[in-house]
């Protein structure tokens, strides 16, 4: 599969929305309703408890032949063998992470401007991430991306974006003709009761954009 397929239905992780349920079982289930690409995002695991998490994660995303990433760890994407590192504005960049893993690797960033977005693809990001294009309460120092800043970042680069924040079953509509290749969501996929039957659904509505 191509990046840009593999970017359709993106599930990021947030252990706070998972109600008691088990952080395997519950991207098991994303990845039996269609998620295509997996990131695990840890904010307050250590390296052991992450660099664990990660290795256990990692097989069920093989099984499913979906790529696997990790948020803004090196050392954790590094240790498991993960295959690519989604990063922030504050965080390494992306040629520095190509400086250290190589080149084989899928590299993403996160970006709410064009100029952003730019230096990222100057940079060698594979891919962008950009938003909150939607209101969200999974992060709450995101910042806003408005819907015509999306498309200008879609229009200034050449490398896939997905769009962030916010999205779910009833927005997806506003997305059409932006640019994007594809959604990434929290919340719509891990906070819903059938995470399964969430994940097909977001995926088809992906499919429409
Ligand atoms: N970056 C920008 S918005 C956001 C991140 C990580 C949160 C997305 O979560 P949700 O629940 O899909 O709005
Ligand atoms: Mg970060």
């Amino acid at each position: 599969m191509s990046l840009q397929n593999d970017l359709a239905l993106y599930a990021v992780t947030d252990r706070s929305w998972l109600n008691g349920r088990s952080l395997h079982d519950c991207v098991a289930e994303a990845l039996r309703g269609g998620a295509t690409m997996v990131q695990l995002r840890e904010k307050h695991l250590d390296d052991d408890a992450f660099t664990a998490e990660a290795r256990d994660i990692k097989q069920l995303c093989a099984d499913y032949h979906v790529p696997f990433i990790i948020n803004d760890n090196l050392t954790v994407a590094m240790a498991v063998d993960a295959d690519g590192i989604h990063v922030g504005q504050d965080d390494m960049s992306a040629l520095e992470i190509r400086r250290q893993w190589g080149k084989n690797k899928i590299v993403g960033v996160s970006a709410q401007t064009v100029a952003e977005a730019v230096r990222a693809e100057k940079d060698g990001a594979d891919y962008l991430g950009v938003g909150a294009v939607f209101p969200t309460a999974t992060k709450t120092d995101a910042i806003d991306v408005p819907l015509p800043v999306l498309r200008d970042i879609t229009k200034a680069t050449s490398i896939p974006t997905v769009a962030i924040g916010g999205i779910d079953l009833t927005n997806t509509t506003q997305l059409k003709d932006s640019g994007i290749v594809g959604i990434a969501i929290i919340s719509a996929i891990f906070a819903a009761d059938d995470i399964a039957a969430a994940s097909a659904a977001l995926r088809q509505a992906s499919q429409q954009l």
